[in-house]
């Protein structure tokens, strides 16, 4: 059975697929494939590991419906036309777990960075802006003690939630589509309405997936419901907050600050009003950017194509 990994991995990843008895056709470049040239290539096999968050729609499914199994290198599939995989047969399999404190790290990251205006501060070194402007110059607002908002109490949110308590000492509230009783007790989190996380989070962080109920959730009625001291923060998915939105909110200072690893659209536009802003933190979606983690991603990837090519069911199959 062939499979094609479509950009590239860790060496040990293609290594482990050789081993279990695959024949790997390998694109081994950072580029991303456009879907003409994807079709193609999956023509010839059965098996797709899917590297990165390149999009398969309807027509891709199509296409291909000959392929026995696609595994994703991400948790969220919002990307992927999943229905249409599953009216050819195809089971799809994402990788959650082994990025959730990763992103986690970096949710925390943005809500301290963003605190701190630390991007802005540490950019004005490169520019020779160093200097001593006031005892009151450009001050960052306290996370310690405050409350941390979670829209969607997951793996990621958990995580987030977790380590927020244990550094900072911070009060955890959350909204969820239904209560976790798992994760309250284990982040002493307490269930709210959205409009109560809007009004009483100090920082607010999204961690659901992007759909059609999430997309633009956060727009500006939310954003004038929540705190004038309050920080936006989003390692989820950039449709999920309105982000034109975002911007008139921090230029009417109805919110403090935002720490964004996901933006509408990505990559960010150059000119985009939030690079220009000291109380806004922007990262190019890098939460799951570490080489421990995408290592373990991309071999969670290729453990549920072998899966397939064994006989078996796809371990974290999100479609059948
Ligand atoms: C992916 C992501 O990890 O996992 C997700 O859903 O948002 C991404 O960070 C990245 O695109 C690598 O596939």
């Amino acid at each position: 059975m062939k499979v094609f990994v479509s950009r590239r991995i860790p060496e040990k990843v293609i290594g482990f697929l050789e081993e279990q008895g695959l024949e790997v056709i390998y694109n081994n470049s950072d580029q991303k494939m456009q879907q003409s040239d994807l079709i193609a290539a999956c023509k010839k096999t059965d098996l797709l590991l899917n590297v990165g968050s390149v999009g398969l729609n309807a027509y891709f499914m199509e296409s291909c419906k000959h392929l026995k199994g696609i595994a994703l290198t991400s948790v969220g599939y919002d990307h992927v036309d999943l229905k249409a995989a599953a009216h050819y047969g195809i089971p799809v399999s994402n990788t959650p777990d082994v990025l959730s404190k990763t992103t986690a790290d970096t949710a925390f990251l943005l809500m301290l960075a963003t605190s701190r205006k630390a991007f802005f501060r540490a950019g004005q070194i490169e520019k020779g802006e160093w200097k001593d402007k006031g005892f009151l110059y450009e001050l960052g607002t306290e996370i310690n003690g405050k409350t941390l908002g979670i829209f969607g109490l997951g793996r990621i949110g958990a995580e987030f939630a977790r380590m927020a308590r244990a550094a900072f000492g911070m009060h955890i509230i959350y909204n969820n589509r239904s209560r976790n009783a798992k994760a309250e007790k284990l982040v002493d989190a307490r269930y709210v309405g959205f409009d109560e996380l809007l009004e009483e989070s100090d920082v607010l962080s999204v961690h659901t997936n992007l759909t059609s109920e999430t997309q633009y959730r956060f727009n500006r009625d939310c954003f004038r419901k929540m705190k004038k001291t309050s920080i936006f923060i989003n390692t989820a998915r950039g449709k999920i907050h309105h982000e034109s939105d975002l911007i008139t909110a921090l230029e009417e200072r109805e919110i403090w600050g935002a720490g964004l690893d996901v933006t509408d659209p990505e990559p960010m536009l150059p000119d985009n009003p939030l690079l220009q802003m000291s109380n806004v933190c922007v990262l190019p979606h890098i939460g799951s950017a570490t080489l421990e983690t995408r290592t373990a991603m991309a071999t969670m990837a290729a453990k549920n194509l072998v899966a397939v090519f064994k006989g078996e069911k796809m371990p974290q199959a999100i479609n059948s």
